[in-house]
């Protein structure tokens, strides 16, 4: 295909995913409003359609609950297709419509200023509504996810790395007693080599029924889920925002205090997901360690604006090793699986948030192999949801609405 039919070939992703509002990851497979995935259809949206662009953000903000959590899946309409669905989260009465009890990765506001600064006319009106519901969400994470500048998380599902080795000891160390039964739909979409494991998913499911047995609690949650691990991605995502926020804050004239302190805050915190290595790592908070796995997300740090020489080698190690890279897991790591999930494959949003953290920090030659080398892999191997760092191939679900949008926005 060429440039204008890939162009057109993603915009038609992006409007056959769109169910008027809010747009699906890809359907079938996922038939609900994800939290980060609205966030970059925004951004996707917003190179064709500005209007649509701040619809898909005002819409998700229209799920947040009162405490200013921001919830991970919105369920707008009832689809027996995905598990687990509103009956097993339980969180009636706590946000204004159906949704999960966690949250996910906070790009929400680095998309919403590239937004804004895209037409700051049309975005005028949407962007003063939303931006006490950002600061509220951000507030939350920084009272209910921090742990002295690193921001944690309480399910794998939050991180938006789901099976990512980063949270493998704190898997382990879960006895997911008294589960009981119940059906996956995701492997009657796409092969379960793809996916994670039932161990995963049976503790995944344990830790839902147990933030819910603490009656979705933020105190107790943050308290007593076994699982709480530093994640990267997380700490990295929300120091970015943070600064997102405070430029807006000066756009419309809004107090931006507290958002450089919280920046401040994260800088600090951001330091000690340095493992031994010099790598940016996951570190369990209940066992003490870090994880010493060099994932993608271990390349977020000058999105952060945190330089590393470090790192800038283990990118160009990742180059050599890879024909699409950034690998989810190192190669050559035991880990590593080119195929399963967070545990190897190449996502092309994360590549995105890396190459643009690279051309931030002055590292223009790096920016640009990245993104070249995503848009060959898409070019050649469609819009799906992960690929094959080594192969290309593409795996999990197909017509995906993030790659699409990274395609328009970024890699094209
Ligand atoms: C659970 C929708 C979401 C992404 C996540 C990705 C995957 C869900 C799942 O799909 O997670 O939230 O059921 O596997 O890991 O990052 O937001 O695309």
């Amino acid at each position: 295909m060429d440039h204008l039919a890939l162009d057109q070939a993603a915009r038609a992703i992006l409007r056959k995913n769109d169910r008027g509002g809010y747009t699906l990851p890809t359907s079938g497979l996922y038939p609900y409003q994800w939290n980060w995935d609205s966030a970059f259809a925004a951004w996707g949206f917003a190179q064709f359609d500005i209007e649509r662009a701040w619809l898909e953000l005002t819409t998700l903000f229209s799920g947040q609950w009162p405490n200013g959590m921001l919830p991970h899946i919105l369920f707008h309409k009832p689809d027996p297709g995905y598990f687990p669905g509103p009956d097993v989260w339980g969180t009636e009465g706590k946000g204004p419509i159906p949704s999960s009890g966690i949250s996910q990765p906070p790009v929400a506001a680095t998309f919403a200023r590239m937004i804004y600064d895209k037409n700051p006319d049309a975005g005028r009106n949407p962007m003063a509504a939303l931006f006490p519901k950002l600061v509220a969400w951000h507030r939350w994470f920084m009272r209910w996810r921090n742990a002295d500048g690193m921001i944690f998380i309480t399910h794998p599902w939050e991180g938006g790395r789901d099976n990512a080795p980063d949270w493998d000891s704190a898997m382990q160390a879960i006895d997911p007693v008294g589960v009981g039964d119940y059906t996956r739909r995701d492997t009657a979409h796409v092969d379960a080599s793809m996916r994670p494991t039932k161990d995963d998913y049976d503790r995944y499911i344990w830790l839902v029924q147990r933030a819910r047995g603490l009656g979705w609690d933020d105190a107790a949650v943050a308290q007593d889920q076994p699982f709480k691990v530093a994640d990267p991605l997380m700490t990295f995502v929300l120091l970015r925002a943070n600064r997102d926020l405070a430029a807006l804050a000066d756009a419309l004239g809004e107090d931006r205090a507290e958002l450089d302190q919280w920046t401040a805050e994260l800088t600090a915190g951001a330091e000690k997901l340095r493992n031994t290595a010099g790598v940016f790592d996951g570190f369990n908070l209940n066992a003490g360690h870090h994880t010493g796995s060099v994932s993608n997300a271990s390349f977020l740090c000058w999105y952060g604006h945190l330089d590393s020489a470090q790192m800038l080698d283990e990118l160009h190690q990742a180059f050599d090793q890879c024909r699409y890279p950034v690998p989810s897991q190192k190669v050559g790591s035991d880990w590593f699986n080119a195929k399963r999930y967070w545990r190897g494959p190449t996502w092309g949003i994360v590549n995105m948030l890396i190459g643009l953290g690279l051309a931030d920090m002055g590292h223009k030659a790096e920016a640009e192999e990245l993104r070249a080398r995503t848009a060959a892999l898409m070019a050649e191997h469609g819009f799906a949801e992960y690929y094959d760092p080594l192969t290309g191939d593409p795996a999990g679900g197909g017509s995906f609405t993030w790659t699409a949008a990274v395609w328009l926005a970024w890699a094209s």
